[in-house]
């Protein structure tokens, strides 16, 4: 089984698309996976998945995107469904990075950092993961330096993602560094 397709799949499926699965996310983001299953197994790409290959495709992956949990699947982040999925805010580290391509840095320095197409702005924990995140749109990206812990203490609100990845509203300007 192609594991990476099937997390493509899942991510479009639980971040951006469920009704087209015919299913509906809970206001954490979470499914059934028996649900779940039933949409998968009318695809004829993926008539034979089973939990443990979800369990598998979560264990391979190189970043934790999705989670499983008491007979339900979620995503972590990047959801750009309309019913924005509740998170609890949490105080962040000091130092957050946001890899950006060069031309997004202009309007970032003068508009903050947006969510854009997503319900949440997505930070690095640290400046390798922010180069990755980066590099998707830009060979050169620039990374950015989010000052987290101050943002927080002055009312930004901050949200766990994963172990590399922070999620935030709107970060005004004053609170992003260059270079
Ligand atoms: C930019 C992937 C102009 C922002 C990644 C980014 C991540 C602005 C783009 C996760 C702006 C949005 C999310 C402003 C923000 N003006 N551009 N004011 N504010 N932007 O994809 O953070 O592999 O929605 O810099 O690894 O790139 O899918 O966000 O370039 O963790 O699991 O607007 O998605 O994870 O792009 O990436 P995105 P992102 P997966």
């Amino acid at each position: 089984m192609d594991y990476m397709k099937l997390s493509k799949e899942l991510s479009y499926a639980l971040r951006h698309a469920p009704w087209e699965y015919e299913l509906e996310l809970d206001e954490e983001g979470w499914v059934e996976i028996s649900q779940l299953l039933v949409a998968l197994h009318e695809s004829p790409g993926w008539r034979n998945v089973t939990e443990d290959d979800l369990q598998h495709m979560i264990a391979v992956s190189n970043k934790k995107r999705h989670e499983i949990n008491a007979g339900r699947i979620r995503a972590l982040y990047g959801h750009s469904t309309p019913q924005k999925i509740s998170k609890i805010a949490t105080q962040p580290p000091e130092l957050l990075y946001h890899g950006t391509p060069v031309r997004a840095v202009s309007s970032i320095m003068e508009h903050g950092l947006q969510p854009r197409q997503r319900q949440y702005v997505h930070l690095s924990a640290d400046m390798d993961t922010a180069r990755q995140v980066g590099q998707r749109r830009d060979d050169q990206p620039v990374i950015l330096r989010v000052k987290a812990g101050q943002a927080a203490r002055e009312g930004v609100l901050f949200y766990h993602g994963n172990e590399s990845i922070w999620l935030a509203d709107v970060i005004p300007s004053r609170y992003i560094e260059q270079g």
